[in-house]
């Protein structure tokens, strides 16, 4: 553990607190003290920065200046900050929201660095009812989209825009999303009246001036207007124009909705800019797997928000694995591209966590509870008596405060909001990849997709070759979760886990994933996997969490061609004896319903994936079509 125990070592606290960052401060006249909190707590560092202006207040990036320029006459600021990135800066702006009491510090003594911040009860989740895809031609959003006319959409936004920002800051915060010197980066400059905003993206991004000059080199960039509004859940929208590469966002202050750089750049606008220059944008978490005689693997596994991507990530090998170990790259979003010998290559284009925080604790993911010890934004989590955060299955403590800021009642619903959330820079991650800043990505042996299904799914099966995993990554389904506004627990289709994420016809995009078939000769295998099998009483048949590692095992062992398999109508999967049981709680029996092929079931839902194809139409290219028929007659 990294946090010192209760109390002790304060003067190492105290000297991390103080100056976290040494390095970083080139001269700038600081002066620090300490105060007490709001709560009389004892005090966190107040970081006072001298009035000295950015090193760069302006660009020579005529688009940059000339839109900035559009914007502030739109929406009226008091003032314009733009973002340097530094960590005096950062500081700068966790001391604002102190102050206007948008973030409250938490037990600095066992949480140095730590704050929390209460989002508005109406906006704790991503909107997909409100977000829209505004493609010139509407078949180009496709029916997986909610689509608006460019013209409709821009001037419903710029009558909500007027004005917003009168008696605000407007803060301008050019982001690099990927390591700045990759040549599979790709950058944007979010505008957004929200502090809390700067500072996550601050965690989550590469921001700051490392980033505008390598805008100003490239000379394009995403951008993205975000503004809170009021925070009114009828004047809510977020606007996506991929053919323009911009963003236009209103009405909440919350994750994918308002940190631009993550669902609607990385994901939305990258996946429809990554069409028409050949690579994938995906909703992957990317991880090493390396063996005790230290052979690396690098999978990229696509499964839906609030699916355990975080914990596979940061996979612990369990006690029976001795000498594995696993390296986090990134925990949501992959960039995969062909490298000049056709092999897929992965970045993150990431540089943080905004993770789930409930579930969170040192048996199910160790690695994350460690990393949110220190320095971490947390969003609607419970706080104890003793002012540290609280959230459900923490494994220690008591909520005093739930979410809402009031007194917990046992029986009044949960302490910490299910979707509340972490913010906390990748780099804390103590299995954190020594290749995650390498700019040239990592080598991908295995694509995994997954879903949260009670039944049918078996624990992991492999396609038989490309064409067929992309059937089975557009195959994917899974019970919906707290991640999205909605009802909790209802299966539904979710391919490649991109349903809200995919910026364009699903049929398109179908089409560029088979089109890399005729690209390379060495993609990666393709497989499918599901830790949430229950029995009839709602058990889980499969213990999950650090033992999902056997099942990657298997699937490295035949990325290596060194594993047996059955072949079964959907697929390869694992003979009985592939899966190593050793030192596990799971019977050979209830290994066999884990691994299981139900043909009638299996039957039901090729009929419902050929449904959901039908609303494709014409569009849906006969490749799918024909793995969905080569899959369904040999069911029988
Ligand atoms: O709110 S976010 O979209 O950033 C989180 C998620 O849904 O994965
Ligand atoms: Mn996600």
């Amino acid at each position: 553990m990294t946090k010192p125990a209760n109390g002790r070592d304060r003067d190492h606290i105290e000297r991390r607190v103080l100056d976290p960052f040494p390095e970083l401060r080139h001269g700038l006249e600081t002066a620090l003290w300490q105060r007490r909190d709001r709560h009389g707590h004892r005090g966190y560092t107040v970081h006072r920065i001298s009035k000295k202006p950015n090193s760069r207040m302006t660009t020579r990036l005529e688009s940059l200046s000339n839109w900035i320029a559009e914007v502030a006459t739109l929406t009226q600021p008091k003032d314009i900050k733009w973002c340097s990135g530094t960590a005096d800066e950062y500081h700068q702006f966790i001391d604002h929201m102190v102050d206007d009491g948008s973030l409250i510090p938490l037990n600095q003594a066992h949480y140095p660095g730590c704050f929390l911040h209460r989002s508005d009860p109406s906006d704790v989740a991503r909107v997909e009812h409100l977000t829209f895809v505004c493609t010139e031609d509407e078949s180009d959003a496709g029916p997986n989209n909610h689509w608006m006319a460019p013209s409709a959409a821009k001037s419903k936004m710029e009558q909500l825009y007027q004005g917003c920002m009168k008696g605000r800051t407007m803060y301008v915060i050019p982001y690099c999303m990927g390591p700045v010197d990759s040549p599979y980066s790709r950058c944007g400059v979010e505008i957004t009246d929200s502090a809390y905003v700067v500072a996550n993206m601050y965690l989550m991004t590469r921001m700051g001036n490392a980033a505008l000059a390598r805008i100003e080199t490239d000379g394009n960039f995403v951008k993205g207007l975000h503004s809170v509004g009021e925070l009114d859940p009828e004047r809510r929208f977020i606007m996506h124009f991929p053919e323009e590469l911009s963003i236009m966002s209103f009405g909440s202050g919350y994750g994918g909705n308002a940190l631009l750089g993550k669902k609607c750049h990385a994901l939305r606008i990258a996946s429809f800019q990554a069409r028409s220059e050949g690579w994938l944008a995906e909703h992957m978490l990317i991880v090493g797997i390396e063996s005790p005689q230290g052979e690396t693997h690098y999978l990229a596994c696509a499964f839906p928000s609030a699916c355990g991507k975080t914990n596979l990530a940061m996979l612990i090998p369990p006690e029976s694995h001795k000498g594995w170990k696993v390296w986090t790259l990134g925990d949501d979003i992959a960039w995969l591209h062909l490298d000049d010998k056709g092999q897929l290559r992965a970045i993150n284009p990431e540089a943080g966590y905004f993770g789930v925080v409930p579930g969170t604790n040192p048996q199910t993911n160790r690695n994350a509870y460690e990393t949110i010890q220190h320095d971490t934004i947390f969003t609607n989590v419970a706080v104890t008596a003793d002012n540290d955060p609280w959230w459900e299955e923490k494994g220690s403590g008591e909520p005093a405060i739930s979410w809402l800021g009031k007194a917990y009642k046992p029986g009044n619903g949960a302490a910490a909001h299910p979707n509340s959330r972490f913010t906390v820079a990748a780099k804390q991650n103590p299995a954190y990849s020594k290749l995650a800043e390498a700019p040239e990505g990592v080598p991908i042996s295995a694509i995994v997709f997954g879903g949260r299904r009670r039944e049918l799914t078996p624990l992991v099966y492999q396609a038989k070759d490309w064409a067929h995993g992309v059937l089975v990554g557009a195959s994917v389904a899974s019970e919906t979760t707290a991640a999205a506004i909605g009802k909790v627990g209802i299966v539904r289709r979710d391919p490649m886990a991109m349903k809200p994420f995919c910026g364009y016809n699903y049929a398109d995009y179908w089409a560029h994933w088979l089109s890399f078939a005729e690209r390379s000769n060495s993609l990666p295998k393709v497989f499918h996997v599901n830790w949430f099998r229950r029995d009839a009483d709602g058990r889980f048949l499969w213990p999950g969490f650090g033992e999902n590692l056997r099942v990657l095992r298997w699937i490295i062992d035949r990325c290596e061609n060194r594993a047996s398999a059955d072949e079964t109508a959907i697929g390869f999967l694992p003979k009985p004896d592939d899966i190593d049981l050793a030192g596990l709680d799971v019977t050979p029996e209830t290994l066999g319903k884990l691994l299981a092929v139900d043909a009638e079931q299996w039957r039901e839902e090729l009929q419902q994936i050929a449904e959901y194809f039908d609303e494709y139409g014409n569009r849906l290219p006969d490749e799918l079509r024909a793995q969905q028929r080569r899959v369904a007659n040999a069911l029988g």
